[in-house]
């Protein structure tokens, strides 16, 4: 049997739905302010989600969408430098927008503190993405919840690698049978899968078509008392919501 030890959270379109009013926007606001002709619709971006990080998506996005554009000489750096400016741009929005949290996710961190689960995080998104978005919007200590955050390019190779879920596990110094991931894209799954993770999965609306094959439950959010989830894939029981109890039966029956 798998004991519950620790719970590890994706970031973007996880915890919050960030991608489509505050990653996009900020990407575009840059693309803007260089006076390039880039910009990402919802749609396109949707496809673009396909990469994640947001150095590797641009790079993406020239590659398959823009080969006509003229590279400048030094594209690495021209790329980090629209990525700097844009992580500036996202900072500055989340901060001033407070994107609710997603159903389900306060009150799961708080009672998994209660029951003093550990709890980490494993995002393709820099610290500081993570940094401003918690404290923002979860409380401002948040960060200090979190044991581990394993986040950006501590890892060279992101999701759909599994390396930044073995680096969190090993700052954890657990193994992968008393852990599980929350996710929310096939990409992130991908990379929990990698690690042997039992993966809980929220869909959102850029995800909700891909293949979540291995998951151990796709569900639609985390849900609440008074907002019943509704599961996708998997068997939770009669349970409305996701709590500590469910998960610790998933681990079971894994
Ligand atoms: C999140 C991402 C990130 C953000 C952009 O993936 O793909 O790339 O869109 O973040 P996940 P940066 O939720 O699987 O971690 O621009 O900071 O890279
Ligand atoms: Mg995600």
């Amino acid at each position: 049997m798998s004991e519950l030890t620790a719970l590890i959270f994706d970031v973007d379109g996880t915890l919050a739905e960030t991608e489509r009013d505050a990653h996009r926007v900020a990407f575009n606001d840059t693309f803007a302010a260089y006076q390039l002709d880039w910009h990402w619709s919802d749609t396109l971006y949707g496809e673009l989600l396909a990469v994640t990080g947001g150095k590797e998506r641009m790079q993406f996005y020239l590659d398959q969408y823009r080969p006509d554009y003229p590279r400048p000489a030094h594209l690495t750096e021209f790329i980090a430098e629209l990525h700097q400016d844009k992580t500036r741009r996202y900072n500055t929005l989340i901060a001033q927008q407070q994107i609710p949290l997603r159903p389900g996710i306060q009150r799961l961190l708080a009672q998994a503190r209660q029951m003093s689960l550990r709890l980490a995080i494993a995002t393709t998104t820099s610290y500081q993405n993570v940094a401003t978005l918690l404290e923002n919007s979860l409380a401002p200590d948040a960060m200090s919840w979190f044991e581990v955050v394993a986040a950006g390019d501590v890892v060279t190779a992101k999701k759909p690698a599994a390396d930044i879920y073995h680096y969190a596990l090993k700052a954890l110094n657990l193994n992968a049978n008393h852990c599980l991931a929350v996710e929310d894209s096939a990409n992130g799954l991908k990379a929990a899968l990698g690690a042997q993770l039992c993966t809980v999965i929220t869909v959102n609306d850029y995800t909700q078509h891909e293949d979540f094959s291995g998951a151990c439950l796709v569900v639609n959010h985390l849900g609440e008392p008074d907002q019943p989830l509704a599961v996708l894939h998997g068997n939770i029981g009669n349970a409305h919501y996701v709590d500590v109890a469910v998960l610790q039966q998933l681990m079971e029956h894994r």
